[in-house]
C-alpha cells in the first residue's frame, strides 16, 4: 500500500484530488448517518461509517452522472449492495443538492420514501438492496448490457460487506463478471472485520480475500478504505484496466471515528443514543479546523450512449390454451403486480423490458 497523503493530487490526465475537501465530505456523511439514525431510533450508523470515504470519493470524485436525473442512461451506476448502509446513500445524495438534508431526518417514517434499505421508488435507485448477496447480480447485469448492448462508457461500482460476501451468490457473480471480461465494473469490499452478531470468517485477512478475487479472474487492489487519495488513485488506475475486472479490497473499521464504538463487537444496527452528540461535536471541531468547505466538483456523464434497437421478439407460435374464468379473474388480479416487480427489479436495461413485456403481455 502506498501513501498518497498530499492535499492536492493530480493522477495522470485525471482532475486534482481534494484530499481536505473529500475527507471533511466523509465526516460530513458520517455526522448525517448518526443524525438519521438517532432522529428514526433504528438503522445502520457504524456498517455507513466504514465506507464514508468511499462513498465521498465515488460521489464527489469518481463518478459521472446528472445530479437533477440520476437515472440518465449515460451515468456511472452505483449499487450499495449492503442496502442496510442506506442512511449513507441518502446522506451523499442530500449532499449533491438532490434534496434537503434536512430530509435526511424523516429516514424510515413510514410516509417517508427514504426507507430502512433503498427502493427503486427513489429517483437515484436502480434495485432494491438489503437482501445481501444480490447487489452484485445486478451489477454484474448493467455491466454486461452497458459493455456489450449499449456498447457505452459508464462505469458500474458496487459495494458490498465482509460478511455480505458469505452469500454464495456474490462468487457466481464474481464468476460471471471474469467471464464475459466486465471491465467496466468495479467490486468494492468493505472489510471493516464485523458482520451482525459477531466477526467474520476471515476479519481483516485482506491476502485472503485478494488471492480468492485474483483466482476469479480479478484485477485487485488491496487498500486502506479510509484513506481518500489510495482510494482515487486505484478508481482511476481501473478505468484503463482492459478485460479484467477491478475488485478494491477496502481494509476498513466499522464505526470509523466513532470513539468507544469504532471496531467494537455489538454495535451492529444500533443507532449510537446519548453518544452520537459527543461523537457529532467530536467531527464537527475537526471540520471547523479544516476550515473545509465542500469544493468537490460533481461531473457529468461526456456521452449520450447510443440509441440502440432491440430485435422486435415474437413466439414462433403462441400458446392455445382454455383458462377458466376463475383463472383468468385471479391472473389479471396479479399481473399488475408481476409486472410492476420485474420493472422495478430489472432497473434500465432496455433490452429486458422489452422482453418484461413480452413476457408480462403472454401472461
Ligand atoms: C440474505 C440476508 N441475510 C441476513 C440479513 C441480515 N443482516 C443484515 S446486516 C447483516 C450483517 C452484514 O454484515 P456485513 O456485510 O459485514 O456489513 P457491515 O454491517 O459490517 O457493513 C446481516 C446478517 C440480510 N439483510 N440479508
Ligand atoms: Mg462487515
Amino acid at each position: 500500500m502506498g501513501s498518497y497523503c498530499s492535499s492536492q493530487v493530480k493522477f495522470g490526465k485525471s482532475k486534482i484530488v481534494d484530499v481536505s475537501s473529500l475527507e471533511a465530505m466523509a465526516d460530513r456523511l458520517r455526522i448525517h448517518s448518526i443524525r438519521a439514525t438517532n432522529a428514526a431510533g433504528s438503522g445502520h450508523p457504524t456498517s455507513c461509517s466504514s465506507i464514508a470515504e468511499i462513498m465521498s470519493v465515488l460521489f464527489f470524485h469518481v463518478m459521472r452522472y446528472k445530479v437533477l436525473n440520476p437515472k440518465d442512461p449515460a451515468s456511472d451506476r452505483f449499487i450499495l449492495s449492503k442496502g442496510h448502509a442506506a442512511p449513507i446513500l441518502y446522506a451523499a445524495w442530500a449532499e449533491t443538492g438532490l434534496f434537503s438534508v434536512d430530509d435526511l431526518l424523516n429516514l424510515r417514517k413510514i410516509d417517508s420514501d427514504l426507507e430502512g434499505h433503498p427502493t427503486p421508488r427513489l429517483s437515484f435507485v436502480d434495485i432494491a438492496t438489503g437482501s445481501l448477496g444480490q447487489g452484485l447480480s445486478c451489477a454484474a447485469g448493467m455491466a454486461y448490457v452497458g459493455k456489450y448492448i449499449d456498447k457505452a462508457s459508464y462505469r458500474v461500482y458496487c459495494i458490498i460487506g465482509d460478511g455480505e460476501s458469505a452469500e454464495g451468490s456474490i462468487w457466481e457473480a464474481l464468476a460471471f463478471i471474469s467471464h464475459y471480461k466486465l471491465d467496466n465494473l468495479v467490486a468494492i469490499f468493505d472489510v471493516n472485520r464485523l458482520g451482525q452478531s459477531e466477526p467474520t470468517t476471515l476479519q481483516h485477512d485482506v491476502d485472503t480475500y485478494k488471492a480468492r478475487l485474483e483466482a476469479f479472474g480479478f484485477n485487485t487492489y488491496v487498500v486502506d478504505g479510509h484513506n481518500v487519495s489510495e482510494l482515487c488513485k486505484r478508481f482511476e488506475e481501473a478505468k484503463y484496466v482492459k478485460d479484467y475486472p477491478t475488485a478494491i479490497i477496502a481494509k476498513t473499521l466499522k464505526g470509523k471515528k466513532f470513539s468507544g464504538i469504532e471496531n467494537q463487537e455489538n454495535w451492529h444496527g444500533k443507532p449510537l443514543g446519548e453518544k452520537g452528540a459527543e461523537i457529532i461535536k467530536l467531527l464537527q471541531d475537526e471540520l471547523m479546523k479544516k476550515g473545509t468547505e465542500n469544493k468537490s466538483e460533481i461531473v457529468a456523464p461526456e456521452e449520450q450512449i447510443p440509441m440502440v434497437n432491440y430485435p422486435e421478439i415474437k413466439f414462433k407460435e403462441e400458446p392455445n390454451y382454455v383458462y377458466s374464468e376463475k383463472f383468468i379473474l385471479k391472473l389479471n388480479n396479479s399481473k399488475r403486480y408481476i409486472s410492476k416487480l420485474l420493472y422495478t427489479s430489472m432497473g434500465r436495461s432496455g433490452v429486458l423490458k422489452v422482453l418484461t413485456d413480452k413476457f408480462v403481455k403472454f401472461l
